[in-house]
């Protein structure tokens, strides 16, 4: 009779699936001027210009800053666009992206 039986599974527990987040970093240097990198924080971040200073001077002090965390692809598109107007000024900021 125990070929009749329904075997329940009671282990396994129902987790729902989160995508992974990526943390946006602003790297600091010597040369690309602070109003640039506000600019760019208000601009690609949304942040307000009281909120833009406090993070250009958080990279600017200790080298670099999270600026945002985003999915996969927001995250790469927004290091693409920083990249692009950096270089498109000439500044040397560096952007990228790590896994939370
Ligand atoms: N350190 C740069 C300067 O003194 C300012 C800066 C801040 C650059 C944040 C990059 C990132 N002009």
């Amino acid at each position: 009779h125990h070929d009749d039986e329904i075997d329940l599974d009671v282990r396994t527990k129902p987790r729902t699936q989160r995508p992974p987040m990526y943390k946006v970093l602003l790297l600091n240097d010597d040369f690309t001027p602070m109003e640039f990198v506000v600019h760019v924080l208000e601009r690609l971040f949304a942040m307000s210009h009281a909120q833009a200073i406090e993070i250009m001077l958080a990279v600017h002090r200790q080298g670099l800053a999270v600026v945002g965390v985003f999915s996969h692809e927001v995250a790469e598109t927004k290091v693409m666009q920083v990249m692009e107007l950096a270089r498109r000024q000439q500044h040397p900021l560096q952007c990228t992206m790590e896994k939370e």
